[in-house]
């Protein structure tokens, strides 16, 4: 876990490689790259930052994105910008921020992120009413569901495709970004029962990850990818299996990975594909740990 002396001193960022340039001032504890704040930021942020607050400390561990909430302005809505709107500990933003970040759309997607437990009103007002995240406002309409929209950025940007076509690829695609919701159902209400140890989880969610195991077998030979190469398929599961990976052994004991090679293979794959690992902004450790208060397992 980040001290608070760290907080004090640095921009700790996420990230999987070091970054040389900056090696003179590199702290590094587990994956985070932290940056030497200069003091005129170093009294801002010591100001707004509350340090026993373990959800500001999930979102404060972040990113140089600013975080928008209740006291934040509005941007200068419905002007021509097309903007992603997201979260950075919601896994559902990742999905098409993913795209946005594979397709190299950074300039013409511009990411938004707003705080979900303080959201600007404005944002239920103007942009979103459901008040969710992920959304996309684009040509003066706003898009919601992290599916949709993953769909919708490929097709209606340049860059390279994710949605592959071809030898019965459109129809597994399909099956398996429907199938993602039974997954995430299934895990996350393992994870919310108190009671669920290694056995219940063999039982409740072994079968559904025993189902994408055998899915990963269906194009092995073109790679470690869900369809081969790398697609949607990939991205729509990813962020959530960080989170699988890092609760299923602290709260039931259970290795997601055991006795599933292939799923183990693709997941160690996925934290080398940038346009993922660019997007798990926060700190890990803090994220558990505001997750596991949410289920109740604190
Ligand atoms: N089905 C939606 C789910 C999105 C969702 O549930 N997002 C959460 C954050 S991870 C959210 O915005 N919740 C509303 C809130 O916290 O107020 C999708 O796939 O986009």
């Amino acid at each position: 876990m980040v001290s608070e002396r760290d907080h004090e001193r640095f921009h700790l960022v996420n990230r999987t490689r070091p970054v040389w340039n900056i090696a003179n001032h590199l702290y590094s504890k587990r994956r985070l790259i932290a940056v030497p704040l200069r003091q005129k930021e170093r009294n801002r942020k010591r100001a707004s930052f509350d340090f026993f607050n373990p959800r500001r400390l999930a979102m404060a561990v972040v990113t140089q994105l600013p975080i928008l909430n209740s006291k934040s302005d509005a941007p200068s809505l419905f002007d021509g910008t097309t903007r992603l709107y997201v979260a950075v500990t919601c896994p559902f933003a990742q999905r098409p921020w993913m795209v946005r970040n594979y397709k190299g759309l950074d300039n013409s997607i511009e990411l938004v992120a707003i705080d979900l437990q303080d959201k600007p009103k404005w944002y239920l007002e103007k942009v979103y009413p459901p008040g969710k995240v992920p959304s996309l406002e684009h040509n003066g309409k706003v898009k919601g569901e992290s599916l949709d929209l993953m769909e919708y950025i490929d097709k209606n940007f340049e860059g390279p495709s994710l949605f592959p076509e071809g030898s019965g690829k459109e129809e597994v695609t399909k099956e398996l970004l429907a199938f993602s919701d039974e997954v995430n159902k299934q895990v996350f209400s393992a994870f919310r029962n108190k009671d669920a140890d290694a056995a219940y989880a063999a039982e409740h969610i072994g079968p559904v990850l025993d189902r994408l195991e055998a899915a990963l077998g269906k194009f092995e030979i073109e790679g470690p990818f869900f369809l081969g190469q790398l697609s949607a398929v990939d991205l729509a599961y990813a962020p959530f299996f960080a989170r699988f990976e890092m609760l299923a052994p602290e709260l039931m004991s259970y290795d997601i990975f055991e006795g599933r090679p292939k799923l183990a293979k693709w997941f160690k794959e996925m934290n080398s594909v940038d346009a993922y690992t660019d997007t798990v902004t926060y700190d890990l450790n803090a994220l558990a740990h505001v997750l596991k208060k949410n289920y109740g397992r604190l």
